[in-house]
């Protein structure tokens, strides 16, 4: 596993970008863009990461970059990649589409199943904030259950979608699942996921202290509350062969119980005020998907 003291010091996300204080998705922007080294065209839509970029003409990523329609994202990526080709220039540089999950679980989930039959040649990320954030905070289908949004103003009744399941239901050759505040796990799976052809799908939970209502200096340690509690587990699927990862699989081989999730609702305002009932089915919610990973885990060697 790469350490963040061997990472590349060039930086691809500057300083001076709209993110708000304390934004994962920067974070996690920031080992994306040093994972390819800049050599990458960048597909995306409407989102925090547009607002993030800031207006024409400035731009906060050096990096070559396309805003394309909210549904388009993995359709709009095929075309890139169509268009790299036949100026036979596709070995140059990897082609990433990089959605919310608004526009990845719901609005681009058309594109992106489409893609992922043909098994189209580009890397997609997710980047997961739970919510359409930079319209105000409106839940999607990742808004996970208990969730108070402008649109669930006593909390979300749903779980989330698991949408690397449905990826994995197309049989595309690699799916993975990290944490912004795991910047390495990040990095270790765009590397991977770069020297593969055909669709590569990563989910990103982004920490998003706006959206989620916690103090902006928390961004990691609540990311890694998150793993620690097993509400997000990092792992990754390749060929079909599940393997927990980076702290998930340390936790798992150490056959302790995980944090409890009251925990994290404690940490974060959008949980304030979820019964214990609620409560109760998020942690026998997060104790089944737990026992689901373990249980395809396939140890290296
Ligand atoms: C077809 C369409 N519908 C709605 C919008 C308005 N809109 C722009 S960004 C956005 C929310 C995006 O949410 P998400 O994909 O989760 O990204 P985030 O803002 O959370 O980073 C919405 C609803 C739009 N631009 N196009
Ligand atoms: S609303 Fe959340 S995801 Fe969007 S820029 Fe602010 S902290 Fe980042
Ligand atoms: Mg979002």
């Amino acid at each position: 596993m790469t350490r963040v003291s061997e990472l590349s010091t060039t930086e691809y996300l500057l300083s001076g970008n709209r993110a708000c204080a304390g934004c994962g998705l920067g974070i996690g922007l920031r080992a994306i863009t040093k994972a390819l080294d800049g050599k990458m065209v960048l597909v995306n839509p409407a989102s925090c990461l547009t607002v993030l970029g800031g207006m024409y003409p400035i731009s906060s990523l050096d990096v070559p970059w396309i805003n394309v329609a909210f549904p388009s994202t993995a359709s709009s990526a095929a075309g890139v990649r169509a268009g790299l080709r036949a100026m036979r220039r596709e070995g140059e540089m990897t082609v990433l589409a990089m959605a919310g999950d608004g526009g990845t679980a719901d609005i681009g989930m058309q594109a992106l199943s489409g893609a992922a039959e043909r098994d189209d040649d580009f890397i997609y990320v997710c980047y997961d904030n739970e919510a359409y954030m930079n319209t105000g905070t409106q839940r999607s289908g990742s808004t996970p259950a208990g969730a108070r949004t402008t649109t669930t103003w006593t909390g979300k009744r749903e779980n989330p979608k698991d949408v690397p399941a449905i990826m994995e239901a197309h049989g595309i050759g690699y799916i993975a699942s990290t944490n912004a505040a795991f910047p390495t796990d990040v990095y270790d799976k765009v590397l991977k996921a770069r020297d593969r052809r055909g669709l590569r799908y990563i989910h990103m939970n982004t920490p998003c202290p706006s959206g989620w209502s916690f103090d902006p200096k928390d961004t990691v340690k609540l990311g890694r509350l998150a793993v620690d509690t097993g509400v997000v587990v990092l792992y990754e699927i390749e060929d079909g062969v599940f393997r927990l990862t980076g702290r998930s699989a340390s936790l798992a081989k150490s056959g302790k119980p995980l944090v409890p999730v009251a925990e994290y609702l404690a940490a974060q305002g959008r949980f304030r005020g979820v019964s214990d009932e609620t409560a109760a089915e998020i942690q026998s919610w997060v104790d089944a998907r737990w026992a689901g990973y373990g249980a395809r885990h396939t140890p290296v060697g």
